[in-house]
């Protein structure tokens, strides 16, 4: 197996026997395969999109498929099998309704595939069509291709949990299958490649504004809410992962059954919208970032539900109260694929709850654009009369690498004229810190999941408008962590944005060659984290 897909990626160049994730070799070649797959079904999906045929569906599976392969999600090879027979299906349905309508196209390998009957050769196939399936491609060009791929598996993500809240643009779907067609072209150059790295965060921003439209039109504009870290006596679930309609359909499922309901992880800002706190029995969170899950769920007195990453190997002490849902999966672990979450409902009245009240403090959520918005006037009163001297936004993903202790001390050393702005599960790092207020404006501001970073970019803009200056020129410094393919595709919206002087850490991407990397300094001055002290001198002067 080969894959650098992730931050963690082994000794910061790429996994070969197995993965730091748990990702065996197996499922590498599985994803791998579905990929291939995933690019022949492109070009075939653009020319049923031209000929008027309707891939709706196929849309739908695409983002679902695509959205499987990214770090954390499933690592259950018989999910993988059963997608790339879906994906081989769909890319043959539309070939017969392309040649019904008297097309017929020979549309290359990866779109005449043929699937072998076990999974051993399908393994010994996915293999062969693996990152480094083409070792004659410029390094430079294949380096802006993957990145170009991870961004796209950020974007499903995106159209995925908007599909789900009923928001879709075939503008994201066309996108997609054009840039993964495009992996199959060995004609483009370059500068080709640059234009569909940006283009990639042109659509992402589209996904992300879905996604918000989705979220806020469904559960309301997140509004401040204080969120307890401790718990209540009683039965209780957890419910991790990013996907707020799952989180509403368990909080419906378990209405006036005596289990409180607590968030974790990426979860966390759901306590601020609306039609979500409105549940008397949806309490408070429990536990901090993905990475922490093998010592927090094995405390954790009732079931377990995963709704999308970072899922981990499930160990022994918690194996039989954790469930999957919608794309996630872990081999052996009971998967609710129907959101009929009586299993996992069952088990947290079968386990003994909490057995006492426990106050451990509470934290405040619920920052998003509309509420920040709505105290600008406030923000630019403070700004103009020196009281706030500068914003960052200390965003993205949390992981288990010693070098994010960075981002908590770059919090604790901010000083006190200056507002923090987070979002994403790396915020776990500090989100508890008591930072105070800068006349009635908290200091630490968090704006919600990674999901959200598109509320975060729509505070820039309208800070810009404000002060009648661009983005670049505002008082304002990102200094982003990264992990997963999500947050490839927020670097390049940042990108395609025109965004300058990003701080990105704990490492540079392993995809990135020198030259690419010196392309992205040359043009956008990004820069790796360095020391707190060192930032902070640099940035505030
Ligand atoms: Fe974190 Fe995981 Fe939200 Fe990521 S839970 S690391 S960017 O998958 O999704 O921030
Ligand atoms: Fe390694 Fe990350 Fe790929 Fe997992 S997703 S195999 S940790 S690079």
């Amino acid at each position: 197996m080969f894959c650098f897909q992730c931050e963690q990626t082994a000794k910061g160049q790429g996994c070969t026997i197995m993965g730091v994730c748990g990702k065996d070799s197996n499922v590498a070649a599985l994803q791998d395969l579905l990929i291939y797959v995933m690019k022949g079904l492109s070009k075939v999906a653009l020319e049923a999109g031209k000929a008027g045929i309707s891939t709706a569906d196929v849309d739908k599976f695409s983002c679902e498929a695509i959205f499987s392969t990214l770090t954390n999600v499933n690592f259950d090879a018989s999910r993988f099998t059963k997608l790339i027979n879906e994906a081989i299906n769909h890319r043959e349905n539309m070939k017969n309704a392309l040649k019904a309508k008297g097309i017929t196209k020979n549309f290359g390998d990866a779109a005449n595939y043929q699937i072998p009957s076990n999974m051993e050769d399908m393994v010994k196939d996915g293999e062969k069509h693996g990152v480094k399936d083409d070792p004659s491609i410029n390094p430079d060009i294949k380096s802006l291709m993957e990145t170009v791929v991870y961004g796209i598996k950020g974007i499903a993500a995106y159209a995925d949990h908007a599909l789900i809240l009923g928001k879709s643009d075939k503008k994201v779907y066309d996108f997609i299958y054009e840039a993964f067609a495009a992996t199959l072209d060995t004609h483009l150059t370059l500068e080709d490649w640059i234009k569909i790295a940006l283009k990639t965060g042109e659509i992402n921003l589209l996904a992300m504004e879905l996604l918000d439209a989705g979220n806020t039109e469904t559960y309301g504009h997140p509004v401040p809410t204080t969120v307890p870290l401790g718990h209540k006596k009683g039965k209780a679930i957890l419910v991790s992962g990013h996907d707020l309609k799952d989180l509403d359909l368990i909080l419906k499922q378990t209405e006036g059954k005596g289990i409180n309901v607590y968030t974790h992880g990426e979860m966390l800002p759901c306590h601020g919208y609306p039609n979500l706190k409105k549940y008397p029995h949806f309490y408070g969170h429990y536990g901090t970032a993905w990475q922490n899950q093998a010592k927090e769920f094995a405390q954790f007195p009732g079931s377990i539900i995963m709704t999308t990453n970072c899922i981990q190997k499930p160990l022994e002490n918690y194996k039989a109260n954790i469930y999957t849902t919608g794309l996630v999966g872990w081999p052996g672990i009971t998967h609710i694929a129907d959101k009929d979450f009586t299993p996992a409902i069952n088990r947290a009245i079968e386990m003994p709850g909490f057995a006492e009240d426990e106050d451990k403090g509470t934290v405040m959520v619920g920052f998003a654009r509309n509420t920040v918005m709505s105290v600008a006037d406030k923000v630019i009163e403070g700004v103009k009369a020196g009281k706030i001297r500068h914003f960052f936004l200390v965003a993205g993903c949390d992981g288990a690498k010693p070098g994010r202790n960075y981002y908590t001390e770059f919090v604790e050393k901010v000083p006190n004229d200056c507002i923090v702005l987070t979002l994403a599960c790396g915020k776990f790092r500090f989100f508890d810190k008591q930072l105070g207020d800068i006349g009635g404006i908290p200091r630490l501001l968090d704006i919600g999941q990674c999901n959200d970073a598109y509320s975060a970019i729509q505070i820039a803009v309208a800070l810009s408008k404000a002060f009648n200056v661009g983005v670049n020129e505002l008082p304002l410094s990102l200094i982003l962590s990264w992990y997963e393919q999500k947050a490839v595709s927020i670097l390049l919206t940042l990108l395609y944005l025109g965004i300058k002087n990003i701080h990105l850490g704990p490492s540079l991407p392993a995809f990135l060659t020198p030259n690419v990397l010196n392309f992205l300094v040359e043009n956008y001055n990004i820069k790796p984290i360095g020391t707190v002290d060192a930032d902070l001198k640099e940035i505030l002067g």
